[in-house]
């Protein structure tokens, strides 16, 4: 049975929402400071510091949590009691395939209340609104080779945006400390709201020679203008992979659901962690965000989400389709452990059980039966997940054996038509916005300092 959670009138816009929740946290932020710097929460030991300050709690993050063996919880609530509460696109609340909006997610993160439905179609439409590019930016992603990385694209697109950043200029003007959130909340909405364009465009010029693949539309959520900018819906000019009325439906919850779960997961990750950190010398949302982008551009963080298609479209061939067989799944997870490479999609920094967020998406999938009934990508990434724990225990290195973030949305993807490995990483860029931008902005409502860890060399540790 779900909690009660907060929610206040549906005249309220997110901005006053966020206002009455910032006297409680800054009290408690002062109360903390004042009384309790010196409580200790957890030792720091030389293994830790070689090791990538594993289980270090040395960063403050509001919004999330997760768990080693439950997973992620957002503001103490899990993904499934999430798609019970938070509200869906304003068309399809009675639909039961339909899945609640990331803009819903944002919402919750940020402020820790529940939006009501009205102000969740307002702030859809205020994020709709908010959505065209300026020409500046235009130009410049049009500049870009399309052998650039799209991830590269996009981080050089975020941080161009810097041109327009109201914190930027507030912060030129000299206002007062106790004011610099207002200037990152309205900053960190231009760029969420612009992130559908700037990817859509990133896809068009990368893959279709920047032909327009589709429109955005007022009435519509931020979801759904992300997949019709990619060409994916049936009401497009250009419904580039054919899909029906369902199917485009379908993509669209895909893109609904993966971006309200990637969006955030802790503060530690490297694309947050990273985003909290530049933020923390004042850099703007757009110049902090992009260079979080930028690490989820690492191969052992969001970049897996192409890797893990690559691993399994090969193995599907090498498997001649044969995908339900175990033996021969096992010896080609070994050929790769023996050769040193990791198995995409699995193992974590933190949790250990398989992540539920692995699980929502292959639900996705499994909801969906008769549609990726001949799908064996899909069922190859299922049945790997019944098959790799086994090996990777075996194999005796790795933490957690289980199946990670990126094992599943992947192929769900692919399965309706993106099927440009580059390009996977880039929607979840678009998602990832959403959790670190929250804390940016809550970085700002309590002033935090700017991030100093201190650094030892070895000589000092082997003392
Ligand atoms: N396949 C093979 N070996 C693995 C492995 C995997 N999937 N995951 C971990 N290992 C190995 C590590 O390489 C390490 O080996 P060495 O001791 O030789 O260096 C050993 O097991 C211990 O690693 P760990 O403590 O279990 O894992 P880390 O916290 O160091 O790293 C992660 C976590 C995710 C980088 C790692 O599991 C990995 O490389 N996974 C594959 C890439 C991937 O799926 N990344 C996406 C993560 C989710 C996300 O952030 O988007």
């Amino acid at each position: 049975m779900l909690r009660s959670i907060r929610s206040y009138s549906t005249h309220v816009d997110l901005k006053t929402t966020l206002q009455n929740a910032i006297p409680a946290k800054r009290e408690l932020y002062q109360y903390v400071k004042k009384n309790l710097a010196n409580k200790e929460i957890g030792q720091l030991t030389a293994g830790g510091t070689i090791g990538g300050m594993r289980g270090y709690k040395s960063l403050l993050w509001e919004a999330s949590v997760v768990d080693p063996n439950e997973g992620i919880r957002f503001h103490g609530y899990t993904i499934q009691e999430c798609q019970k509460f938070l509200p869906k696109a304003k068309d399809e609340i009675n639909d039961p395939k339909s899945e609640f909006l990331p803009e819903s997610m944002f919402w919750f993160l940020l402020t820790g209340n529940k939006p009501s439905q009205d102000q969740i179609n307002e702030f859809s439409n205020e994020l709709a609104l908010k959505a065209g590019l300026p020409d500046y930016l235009n130009k410049i992603l049009d500049s870009l080779p399309s052998s650039l990385h799209p991830m590269t694209q996009l981080s050089i697109a975020i941080s161009a945006l810097n041109n327009d950043s109201k914190f930027a200029k507030a912060y030129a003007s000299g206002i007062p400390k106790n004011d610099y959130w207002e200037y990152t909340f309205e900053d960190s909405i231009n760029l969420i709201a612009k992130l559908p364009a700037i990817v859509g465009k990133i896809y068009s010029n990368t893959y279709h020679n920047g032909e327009k693949l589709g429109e955005l539309n007022l009435n519509k959520d931020w979801s759904y203008n992300l997949s019709s900018l990619l060409g994916l819906t049936s009401n497009d000019s250009l419904n580039l992979n054919k899909l029906n009325q369902d199917q485009s439906k379908d993509v669209v919850n895909l893109v609904r659901l993966y971006c309200a779960l990637h969006g955030d997961h802790e503060g530690g990750n490297v694309s947050a962690h990273t985003t909290h950190l530049v933020g923390s010398a004042l850099s703007d949302p757009f110049l902090s965000y992009s260079a979080g982008v930028q690490g989820l551009a690492g191969p052992l963080h969001g970049l897996a989400a192409q890797e893990v298609v690559r691993f399994i479209v090969e193995m599907n061939s090498n498997l001649q389709n044969d995908i339900s067989n175990s033996t021969k799944i096992e010896e080609y997870l070994w050929g790769l452990l023996n050769s040193k490479r990791v198995i995409p999609g699995y193992g974590h920094g933190v949790l250990r059980k398989p992540d539920p967020r692995f699980e929502a998406m292959l639900q996705f999938g499994l909801k969906r039966s008769n549609e990726f009934a001949n799908d064996e990508l899909f069922h190859l990434v299922k049945n790997l997940s019944e098959i790799a724990p086994g090996v990777l225990k075996k194999h005796g290195k790795t933490k957690n054996p289980y199946p990670n973030v990126d094992s599943s949305s992947g192929v769900l993807f692919y399965h309706y038509g993106i099927k440009e490995l580059l390009f996977f990483t880039v929607i979840f860029g678009a998602s990832r916005s959403i959790g670190p931008l929250s804390q940016l902005i809550w970085d700002r409502v309590l002033g935090l300092p700017i991030e100093r860890p201190k650094s030892v060399d070895l000589k000092t540790l082997a003392q």
